[in-house]
């Protein structure tokens, strides 16, 4: 058989050339240089040939193998650019194109009023105290000294769980928890903020479910003036260093005296506006703590007092962002808290 060297190099390397994918390539290179491919079959033959032809057909043979095998290489390298390069091509990222917006969360109006509140309170030296929300209803009433026939204590009133178990309807049980776990050390210096409940039924100024901000200092020689000279601290750097306060009397089982206290209105500075009326807002409910919760929390009467106070979140809320309706607070409708990203 006669072997045309030049013609199967001329052909072979131009179905090389001619692959288009790796795949296309391997198929070329097993059909020239596979087990059963041409080259290796001519090879093979180089045995039957006479003695005398047998050197130059080795050496076209191996010379073919030789130049197709790296002119395979060199097509496969060809490949696997092009490939690259597409690749990059598809992939490419136009930077200059605009984002894709992101929808901005933001704190509840609640919570941003809970952390100015807790901000104001840390920078007077007290501490955050939590505790829960289903609570024994001895830490709830009995502990604050709230008597058994007191209405609150009534089904009619408060959210019980089982006889001796209910939502909170203060956070000072926290009070009374962190009092007992704290004893006899001194100060306690603690604000409880949280849910409370009770059985109320919702309307633009009611819920059932509300916010409350506690606080108790307990040390040897408190007085109602730290605790007015206190509140009076928080209110002017909640409404504003202009803001005045005043006490009027109340009452409460757990404080004796206790009080209410009132701020100058922030809306019209005390003058009286729609809001306020007479110029006057109610901030807090307050006094100096009941000798009898002071024992129950494991401090004695005779050597120690403190003040509480105890305030709405939701009410200071509402007045911040001129709220009217106490419901929206609750419903966790976008559209609503949108407005206060
Ligand atoms: C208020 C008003 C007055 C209060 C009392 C206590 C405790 F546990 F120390 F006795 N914590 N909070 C308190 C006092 C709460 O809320 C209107």
């Amino acid at each position: 058989m006669e072997w045309d060297w030049v013609r199967l190099r001329q052909d072979a390397e131009a179905e090389v050339a001619g692959a288009a994918t790796r795949a296309e390539l391997e198929e070329v290179r097993i059909r020239y240089l596979g087990r059963k491919g041409v080259v290796t079959r001519a090879l093979a033959q180089l045995g039957r040939l006479p003695p005398e032809e047998r050197p130059e057909f080795g050496r076209q043979a191996n010379s073919l193998r030789q130049g197709l095998e790296e002119a395979v290489a060199r097509r496969r390298e060809e490949i696997e650019r092009e490939e690259e390069t597409r690749r990059l091509r598809e992939e490419a990222v136009d930077v200059t194109l605009p984002g894709v917006p992101v929808r901005r969360g933001s704190l509840h109006p609640l919570y941003r009023v809970a952390e100015e509140v807790k901000r104001i309170f840390l920078g007077m030296g007290y501490r955050v105290a939590e505790g829960p929300e289903v609570e024994y209803d001895w830490y709830n009433f009995e502990a604050l000294n709230i008597p058994r026939d007191h209405p609150s204590r009534d089904a009619q009133e408060s959210l019980y769980i089982t006889d001796d178990i209910l939502l909170r309807t203060q956070t000072s049980p926290v009070q009374i928890r962190v009092m007992q776990a704290m004893a006899p050390r001194l100060p306690v210096k603690v604000i409880a903020p949280g849910k409370v409940y009770r059985r109320d039924t919702v309307d633009p100024t009611h819920s059932f479910m509300f916010h409350q901000v506690e606080g108790l200092l307990v040390d040897r020689g408190v007085t109602m003036a730290d605790l007015k000279g206190t509140l009076e601290e928080f209110a002017r750097q909640l409404y504003g260093p202009e803001t005045r306060v005043r006490l009027r009397p109340s009452y409460f089982p757990f404080t004796e005296p206790s009080a209410e206290l009132d701020a100058t209105c922030p809306l019209c500075g005390g003058k009286g506006c729609s809001t306020c009326g007479s110029g006057w807002l109610e901030m807090a409910g307050c006094g100096m703590v009941h000798p009898r919760v002071l024992e129950v929390g494991g401090y004695d009467p005779e050597e120690v007092t403190g003040f509480a106070f105890g305030m709405g979140l939701d009410r200071l809320t509402m007045l911040k962002y001129r709220i009217t309706d106490l419901r929206l607070l609750f419903q966790n409708d976008v559209r609503f808290l949108e407005q206060f990203i």
